[in-house]
């Protein structure tokens, strides 16, 4: 049994558009109204996936969600010409944010030793309120294997769950006993809090976690404030090493000796203010980026090329890098598509750490695999897409042909 992790990103999907729906999301708000191109969105992240698989490691994928989502518009009493938004949100794209599809504690954390997976209800957003039953059905196709795999039902409204972008790990490698960090959001401030308290601790207590080795973290209100609507926006966590913005928790001097109290080897990097401020951390998604142990044993820190190219930004890299500090590696990687709504490297994927062995081999990538996923993509994907012209006739059935095609070619007719 060789348990290491695997990263399942989101096939970004023909549908991709900006409508501008994420209320506490500058990204999103900031290109609301402009075309997209769902094209280049899914080629960008399929050369991330590509990128991972070249450097040794194991890379998974989630297709995407059927869209336009005709049974939510009918659920409402609804068609396609009723109200804009909720057109928009049935032709929503935002399954591709995988970090936000599941909670997942890997099996040596829990009392049953088998992986935990919750779907993420996503109950703050309408769009992204939808996903769970789709997401859960594909859940239950790649994790069949209930020796190794627990389904949960997602924690019941009005409790926000988010998933994974509000859960961190530290751990002394993959495989082996760790301490999960749950981090939500207090109500009140000036944008949506997501997480609730509440659904952490429902997801914790559901999976079965020792509770000497959880720790439940508040996140600041300026964080939320400043745009940082999941807590994976200002932090991230790979076995040993957390990777945080000065401003992400709401105390953070507790919040580390927490830490260091349950994990003494823990390194903490904390990135002050006075080097990225909150703002250029949020508009360049320096933190949202994949935090990744190479097959050689170093960590390598994915991040969106906005914050390579970012000179304010730029100068924290560059200085850790020279310092010898515990992240030896840097890789940009471009999901511009992605990041105009909101979502970089981290959103774009799900870590689950396990046996490959135990999982459905149809959601493993393989170069063959993304040769056959770029050649639907490349034939099948619209170029662009105006949010303005989202109900048409001919768009919608290249949507529906487009993701028809691609579970066709993947051999995957059951999620159809
Ligand atoms: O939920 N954007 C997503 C981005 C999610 C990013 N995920 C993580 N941080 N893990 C969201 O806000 C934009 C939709 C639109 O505006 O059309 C959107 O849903």
């Amino acid at each position: 049994m060789s348990l290491q992790e695997i990263n399942f990103d989101g096939i970004v999907g023909p549908s991709h558009n900006y409508a501008g729906l994420s209320l506490g999301n500058l990204a999103s708000a900031r290109h609301a109204g402009l075309a997209s191109q769902p094209r280049a969105a899914a080629l960008q992240g399929l050369a991330k996936m590509r990128h991972n698989l070249a450097l040794g490691l194991a890379q998974g994928f989630f297709v995407p969600l059927p869209r336009p989502n005709l049974q939510f518009l009918a659920a409402l009493g609804a068609h396609t010409a009723t109200d804009p938004r909720l057109t928009a949100a049935a032709w929503s794209a935002s399954s591709m944010w995988t970090a936000n599809a599941a909670t997942v504690s890997p099996a040596p954390d829990t009392a049953d030793q088998r992986c935990h997976l919750t779907p993420a209800n996503l109950v703050t957003m309408p769009h992204r309120a939808q996903e769970w039953p789709d997401t859960a059905r594909q859940l239950a196709l790649i994790f069949a294997d209930s020796a190794h795999f627990a389904l949960h039902a997602p924690v019941p409204p009005s409790f926000g769950d988010e998933g994974a972008a509000n859960h961190m790990r530290l751990c002394p490698a993959h495989g082996a006993p760790g301490l999960e960090l749950f981090v939500y959001g207090r109500s009140g401030g000036t944008f949506p809090a997501r997480q609730h308290e509440q659904a952490s601790r429902a997801v914790a207590r559901l999976h079965g976690l020792d509770p000497a080795r959880v720790l439940f973290i508040e996140q600041s209100t300026e964080a939320i404030a400043a745009g940082a609507f999941h807590n994976d926006v200002v932090a991230v966590a790979n076995e040993r090493v957390l990777f945080a913005h000065e401003q992400a928790f709401a105390e953070p001097d507790a919040t580390y000796a927490a830490i260091r109290a349950a994990m003494p080897e823990v390194e903490i990097v904390i990135v002050p203010a006075s080097a990225v401020s909150l703002e250029q951390a949020i508009r360049s998604y320096l933190f949202n980026a994949q935090l990744l142990t190479l097959p050689a044993g170093e960590q390598a820190l994915v991040v969106p090329l906005e914050a390579w190219e970012n000179p304010a930004v730029r100068g924290w890299p560059d200085a850790h890098l020279a310092s010898n500090g515990p992240i030896r590696r840097v890789l940009p990687v471009d999901v511009r598509q992605s990041m105009a709504n909101g979502g970089g490297p981290a959103c774009l994927r799900l870590r689950v750490v396990a046996d490959p062995a135990t999982v459905d081999p149809r959601f493993l990538l393989s170069e063959r695999r993304a040769d056959t996923i770029e050649r639907v993509i490349a034939a099948h994907w619209p170029e662009a897409i105006d949010p303005g012209g989202l109900a048409s006739a001919s768009l919608t059935e290249q949507v529906i042909a487009a993701r028809a095609t691609l579970l066709d070619a993947l051999d995957l007719g059951e999620l159809g």
